[in-house]
């Protein structure tokens, strides 16, 4: 843990401690349009600020919502907003019009700014959420549209940063549970940093002449941690790649761009394993890879190892602790264990009884502690109390530790599924299903593919006098991914008569999920 002076802003130290250590030349970001040098990027920085407060007139404190691919255009505006004292919230850009008018509504944010692609998901917005004023348009604008680069037209290229504290509200994501809307989970300005010394710098070893790459984006405190905060406290370079994540996309980024760290997430990590075109050992230069989003099964991780020669660091964060705090180290890889905790943190396992469980074996609720913990959750003083508990945060993951203390994963304690690193609610998906014409009730778990990955799996009961044949299968499929963020959708379905449910009438997916793992 580092000090950190009271008078400070995030933004103001990830880009000032490059140009003061001389390494205003070198390339701070490679995206598909270019490379960009850490005096660029400062430039840039400086004139979203002055824009931010200057031609769109935000106050500080004031939020804006971004909904932007991984390009310069992230680390610009969530930037720029931090040095002007203004407070970006980094959303998911494959969820639905629905989840953004929540999130807008929720945030109050006075202006979005979204990726051009985005754009037809935020128009009917304006007019309709009343708080926002303004959408802002990152890439190319057709005529009539606020576009980011006119905006930073309208900005200067010196900006003194906003007299913000260390403990003030810096940035914000959003994070979802099993019931209710999702969470604006609140960090604040010193967490940022603090990320770097306690898991960058002692367990991945970044340093300056890194090159790096993050298939996870940006807009994942996984992601943000791994493209923006690390390579920028250390002034290393950082690869951004807009597309879908796929093994092809990838492959061409680590060939073409060769970086020495690589941040994966488990769906992934299998599927590159799993292509005829993944590259061999000599077409790369990795010296270090991690996991995260979901446990990386054993045999995914020892493939991996044996083809390339180098270890996938498999750890654990989360979007209310900011990044890892529990995970592997180089030299002690222990495969089918998230590691140990991550020095700097306290971590400890809780039983149904809240006591705390200290024998290998034994599955208790993961409670963590350390400073890079959010503040709140935003206007949500009961989910705040209950997973923030005095200097713990409870994660609602289940672990059990072995003999040699390392953690292993055990499940989650609600029903929450995460898919490729993603939460996904079975609520939600249920709902989405109940929607159908043909469908009476339905209830969604988790269940592993062949790779020993967790997709959802629906159970459905259909309206009395259907049949379940596979045009149905690919119709609600396909009525999934149209209402929800399509990789929600459930990939196996089972028609049965009934659902197992409590006397109360509540849906008992522990039920389903026994079945499902005999
Ligand atoms: O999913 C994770 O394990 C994770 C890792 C780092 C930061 C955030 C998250 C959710």
């Amino acid at each position: 843990v580092i000090d950190i002076p009271r008078r400070y802003n995030a933004a103001d130290d990830l880009i000032g401690r490059n140009l003061q250590a001389g390494r205003g030349s070198k390339i701070a970001y490679i995206d598909d349009s270019g490379s960009y040098s850490y005096n660029e990027l400062a430039r840039r920085v400086n004139r979203c600020a002055s824009a931010l407060r200057e031609v769109l007139g935000l106050r500080q404190e004031d939020r804006v919502l971004m909904c932007v691919h991984d390009t310069v255009e992230f680390p610009t505006v969530f930037l720029g907003a931090i040095k002007a004292g203004v407070i970006p919230i980094a959303v998911n850009t494959l969820l639905t019009a629905h989840d953004y008018e929540y999130m807008l509504t929720d945030s109050r944010a006075r202006v979005a700014v979204v990726s051009a692609a985005l754009l037809p998901l935020f128009e009917p917005l304006l007019g309709k959420v009343d708080t926002l004023e303004r959408i802002v348009v990152a890439g190319t604008a057709n005529p009539g549209e606020d576009s980011l680069a006119a905006l930073l037209e309208g900005g200067t290229d010196d900006f003194d940063a906003a007299p913000t504290l260390a403990d003030d509200a810096c940035f914000w994501l959003y994070s979802s549970g099993s019931t209710g809307a999702p969470k604006g989970t609140v960090h604040i300005h010193s967490s940022l940093i603090q990320t770097v010394e306690l898991y960058a710098r002692p367990v991945i070893g970044i340093a300056e002449s890194d090159v790096v790459f993050s298939a996870a984006k940006l807009f994942f405190a996984y992601g943000l941690g791994n493209g923006l905060t690390f390579p920028l406290a250390v002034g290393a370079t950082a690869v951004l790649m807009a597309e879908r994540p796929t093994p092809a996309a990838v492959f061409e980024r680590l060939r073409r761009h060769r970086p020495t760290i690589f941040y994966g997430v488990p769906t992934l990590y299998a599927s590159m394993l799993a292509s005829a075109d993944c590259p061999t050992a000599d077409e790369m230069r990795l010296r270090a890879c991690t996991s995260a989003g979901e446990a990386l099964p054993e045999e995914i991780g020892k493939r991996w190892q044996q083809r390339f020669g180098v270890d996938i660091l498999d750890g654990i964060g989360s979007t209310e602790m900011l990044h890892i705090f529990l995970s592997n180290r180089a030299g002690s890889v222990r495969y089918g264990t998230t590691g140990k905790p991550v020095p700097g943190y306290a971590v400890r396992l809780i039983d149904d009884e809240g006591m705390e469980v200290t024998e290998p074996g034994v599955p208790g609720e993961l409670q963590i502690s350390g400073p890079t913990a959010a503040a709140y959750y935003w206007n949500n003083r009961e989910k705040t109390r209950a997973t923030f508990q005095g200097p713990w945060t409870r994660s609602g993951d289940k672990y059990q530790i072995d003999a040699e203390g390392y953690y292993i994963y055990a499940g989650r304690s609600d029903d929450m599924l995460k898919v490729s690193g993603i939460y996904v609610s079975p609520i939600e998906v249920e709902s989405a299903l109940i929607a159908h014409e043909a469908v009476l009730e339905a209830a969604v778990i988790g269940a592993e593919d062949d790779d020993k990955l967790i997709k959802p799996k629906a159970y459905i009961v259909l309206k009395p006098g259907l049949e379940a044949d596979d045009a149905l299968r690919e119709q609600l499929k396909a009525h999934v991914k149209r209402l929800l963020a399509p990789y929600k959708y459930p990939r196996w379905m089972e028609f049965v008569d009934e659902l197992p449910k409590t006397a109360t009438g509540k849906i008992q997916r522990f039920k389903l999920r026994a079945a499902t793992a005999r």
